[in-house]
């Protein structure tokens, strides 16, 4: 193994163990995009011909990991923000053709080329902010030729720049006007012929859904998730964010990667997700932009050792944020997330969440060397500011 990058003279917040991991001084070396060594600086093995990067104090942590997005989409709905502003509520908007199906006209509208270039810019955003992986999901096609481009947009975006780009096809997000009177002829579809489609074509590394009212119900779902499981895909579910339907029960029992969002979560959701070691993925972002009041149960998660991530929700409908630093500061003032709870969130939780644990969101030995370099002088600065980015350097694969 040769050594072929060095990161010296700097602090790290390695993520392992049940806090940050901090070691001071640190130091991480690379090896072939690989993490050869993350540890004390005395212990840094000799590498005579490897490049040496002085960090001047500066604080490293795993590059970060947005693990649920729905970036790639066209279009927006700030008309739909003023509607909301002027009174009307999401559902209500929803319900009168607006919401999912507004963006998905626009989505359908755009080309794959389109999509990209328009999604672009949310994705530079992230990366701006130290993101080395991020998670893309479909949902805006609702018909199998567009589910499918937007996919492989997603995918192309992650050649486009030096990221790690993870796809989710869900396409039980909402009920195209097609199937407007027989949404079960929809989940048919998804189910017979979509579903098995994206697998052959390897399109999408897992299948999320929304179970909810103005969504699916838990029959639906569990259809969806036998198809995926068939297909050989892990699940994920967008649960409890309106209403308790059991979604994250229901998750649980498909070993799902994770339940999202669960403001309306309860106490037998939260042991059935403890129980399969479902990750519950917060999305503070959306609480806060749709003024949802209904906090989700951050304490009955943490006591019963539920692991805790953070993401931004990137949606024109419902959270148009592109920052998950400030997804952090959200999670600590709006959810009361503990600095390491949100630090790790966005980290070893997050790649817990994605089904990337082996491979990344710790520094450590054997992991990609995905890299956040900080111009912090403590790790809770990266909680604690909004709208200020103190990134340095961020690495990506060793580069
Ligand atoms: N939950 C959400 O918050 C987003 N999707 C979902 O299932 C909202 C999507 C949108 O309004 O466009
Ligand atoms: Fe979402």
């Amino acid at each position: 193994m040769t050594i072929d990058r060095i990161w010296t003279n700097a602090c790290l917040a390695t993520m392992t163990g049940d806090g940050l991991g901090v070691i001071e001084p640190g130091a991480v070396a690379s090896s072939g995009g690989v993490i050869a060594y993350a540890g004390p600086a005395a212990g840094l093995p000799r590498a005579a011909n490897a490049q040496v990067i002085d960090c001047a104090g500066r604080w490293i942590t795993p590059g970060l990991i947005d693990c649920h997005t729905h970036l790639v989409h066209a279009g927006n709905r700030a008309h739909e923000f003023e509607q909301r502003l002027a009174g009307a509520s999401y559902e209500e908007i929803a319900r009168a053709g607006g919401g999912i199906v507004s963006t998905m006209q626009a989505t359908r509208a755009a080309s794959e080329d389109d999509l990209v270039a328009q999604s672009l810019p949310r994705l530079d955003a992230l990366l701006a902010e130290g993101v080395t992986t991020v998670e893309i999901k479909s949902g805006y096609g609702l018909d199998p030729q567009s589910e499918r481009a937007m996919l492989r947009a997603a995918r192309r975006l992650g050649r486009e720049r030096a990221v790690t780009v993870r796809t989710t096809f869900l396409g039980a997000h909402a009920v195209p006007p097609e199937y407007a009177d027989d949404s079960d002829r929809y989940i048919a579809m998804l189910c017979n012929d979509l579903i098995p489609q994206i697998a052959a074509e390897r399109l999408a590394d897992a299948v999320d859904g929304f179970c909810e009212g103005i969504g699916f119900s838990p029959a639906q779902i569990e259809r969806v998730f036998t198809a995926a499981k068939a297909a050989g895909m892990p699940v994920k579910l967008h649960a409890e964010q309106l209403s308790n339907l059991g979604g994250a029960a229901l998750a649980a029992r498909f070993e799902a990667l994770s339940a999202d969002h669960l403001e309306h979560l309860d106490p037998s959701g939260v042991e059935a997700m403890a129980k399969a070691g479902t990750v519950a993925v917060l999305l503070p972002g959306a609480f806060y932009f749709t003024r949802e009041t209904r906090l989700p149960p951050v304490g009955a998660l943490r006591t019963a050792g539920v692991p805790l991530a953070l993401a931004t929700d990137c949606n024109p409908g419902t959270s148009p944020l592109t920052s998950l630093l400030l997804a952090m500061n959200m999670g600590a003032t709006l959810f009361r997330l503990t600095v390491d709870e949100c630090l790790r969130g966005v980290t070893v939780q997050a790649a817990r969440a994605l089904g990337l644990a082996d491979s990344i969101g710790t520094l450590e030995a054997g992991k990609r060397c995905d890299l956040a370099i900080w111009n912090v002088a403590h790790p809770a600065e990266l909680v604690y500011r909004m709208g200020f980015n103190p990134l340095h350097a961020r690495v990506w694969s060793g580069q």
